[in-house]
């Protein structure tokens, strides 16, 4: 039987998935993983950090070989996190590492930015929630560097590996909806968007970028060497990870909110149009496009980061401490007893995470935690305190009725964190599938070469009927939350 393979990066780690369908279930198997992380690298008086791609790189390829190595290999795609590009010259060859969207250079320029393109203009016309990372400030940060000055294409992460991969250069359009460039309305590159950056930034917007092409589109074969997956065809998937993970959502039925629950917590509703009101736009609310023509209108708000991060602080002062047992003390610890607003931008840049929480907490009158459990159990109390806002924001905002709650990736084997959202939001959570990014890619690759047919409703079907999935019910009153809300 044939085997479709997604090359998945996360933000801490990457993995390949070999995926199979037969009378309608789909059977996946992990056959490589492999670390990713910022990479602080100084240079020119400072440090700036990097993604190492071409580890990546060479991880996806290892895992396409043993992909292919189960069985004829019918296809793959490749996702990843969102706005971070690499450069290419004038011979095709990459300009340095492409830059962490965690690195501060962006700080303060989205105001820059706006002073040439308003951000309610800007909002009218990409949908998308300010987040200092996003590619238009990225590039309005690196505007007049020697790279960008010899960059002649610009590829984002999973296009990037297309082109290695294949030889050919596109832009996905779900990745692209995230950079700020695209108009979220005609689905194409938007020329205001492109005439600030020439014309008040000098970056040649228009010459750098690719053409757009749909989620579906069959990019091109495999090249050679790569052993037995040479001329397997790439598929463009929705290579925004969040887009591959909102197709896996086993949802029965319309009505649904879903979490991404990995490094960040994606948490909004799928919509047949975007959502341009000045009340989605006070709310941070973005609109990046999906797969099938629809719009995730969405809220990012930061995710189990705060707890990866802790933990590292933690191991690298020589502390023992390991997540199950955390997990499972933090659990039996009295809830919301302290609470952090975990979209603080001080929490963004990696570092020591418990000391800013506990800062948060003093500024904020309450009791810092007193050890590792305390500070997991304000972090999931926190997290879930930011899903119930944002479930119902997203609700309201785009008029949507919501009975259900998804949660799907890493997040969705956290039971404490899937229990307190219950609770938090008041409404059942539908837990799983966690590998839901590799899934959305494999099923989107799977129907573009013929392998599985329908439209989304049809590839969720698959999805209910190929995973465990738990479901958890609301427990307790809501007057516990509301208050811990009014606290930060
Ligand atoms: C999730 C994600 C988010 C994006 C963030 C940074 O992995 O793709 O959707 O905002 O990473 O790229």
């Amino acid at each position: 039987m044939s085997v479709h393979a997604a090359v998945d990066l996360g933000a801490s780690s990457g993995r390949v998935i070999a995926g199979r369908i037969a009378h309608g279930r789909l059977r996946t198997e992990e056959v490589a993983r492999f670390a990713n992380g910022p990479v602080p690298v100084p240079a020119a008086g400072r440090t700036t950090l990097h993604w190492d791609v071409l580890s990546l790189y060479a991880g996806a390829v290892e895992g396409l070989r043993r992909a292919a190595g189960t069985g004829g290999l019918a296809s793959a795609g490749v996702d990843s996190w969102a706005v971070d590009y690499g450069l290419l010259d004038a011979d095709g060859a990459l300009l340095g590492a492409p830059v962490h969207y965690r690195d501060p250079r962006t700080d303060g320029v989205p105001a820059r930015v706006f002073g040439h393109w308003p951000a309610d203009r800007m909002y009218a016309v990409n949908g998308l929630q300010v987040q200092p990372f996003n590619t238009v400030f990225q590039l309005a940060a690196e505007a007049g560097s020697a790279r960008l000055a010899a960059a002649r294409d610009l590829l984002l992460v999973p296009d990037l590996l297309g082109y290695w991969l294949t030889g050919a250069k596109a832009a996905e359009l779900t990745n692209a909806s995230t950079t700020g460039l695209v108009d979220v309305r005609t689905r194409r590159w938007a020329p205001e968007a492109l005439d600030v950056l020439e014309e008040s930034f000098g970056v040649p917007a228009r010459g750098l970028l690719p053409d757009l092409v749909e989620p579906g589109t069959v990019v091109a074969p495999l090249r050679g060497g790569l052993g037995d997956a040479a001329g397997a065809p790439l598929v463009a998937v929705g290579s925004h990870d969040t887009a591959s993970a909102v197709v896996a959502v086993p949802a029965a039925t319309d009505r649904f909110a879903y979490i991404s629950s990995g490094t960040w917590s994606l948490v909004g509703v799928e919509l047949d149009a975007p959502v341009r009101t000045e009340a989605s736009r006070a709310a941070n609310f973005t609109n990046e496009l999906g797969v099938d023509g629809t719009v995730r209108h969405l809220r990012n708000v930061s995710g189990l980061w705060l707890l990866q991060e802790s933990l590292r602080t933690w191991r690298e002062r020589g502390r023992r401490v390991d997540l199950a047992d955390l997990l499972e003390r933090a659990a039996r610890l009295p809830a919301l007893a302290c609470v952090v607003d975990v979209d603080d931008p001080r929490f963004l840049p990696p570092g020591d995470m418990p000391d800013r929480i506990a800062a948060f907490a003093a500024e904020t009158g309450q009791r810092p935690p007193g050890d590792e459990a305390g500070f997991t159990r304000c972090i999931l109390d926190s997290l879930a305190l930011a899903y119930r806002r944002a479930v119902h924001q997203a609700a309201e905002l785009g008029g949507k009725d919501v009975e259900v709650v998804h949660i799907v990736g890493g997040g969705a084997n956290n039971t404490l964190l899937c229990r307190l959202t219950a609770d938090a939001v008041g409404l059942p959570v539908v837990a799983g599938p966690a590998e839901g990014t590799a899934i959305g890619n494999l099923l989107v690759q799977a129907r573009a070469v013929g392998a599985a047919d329908g439209d989304l409703a049809a590839l969720r079907r698959i999805v209910a009927d190929s995973v465990q999935t738990v479901t958890y019910h609301p427990e307790g009153p809501q007057a516990p939350w509301a208050e811990a809300a009014r606290r930060i």
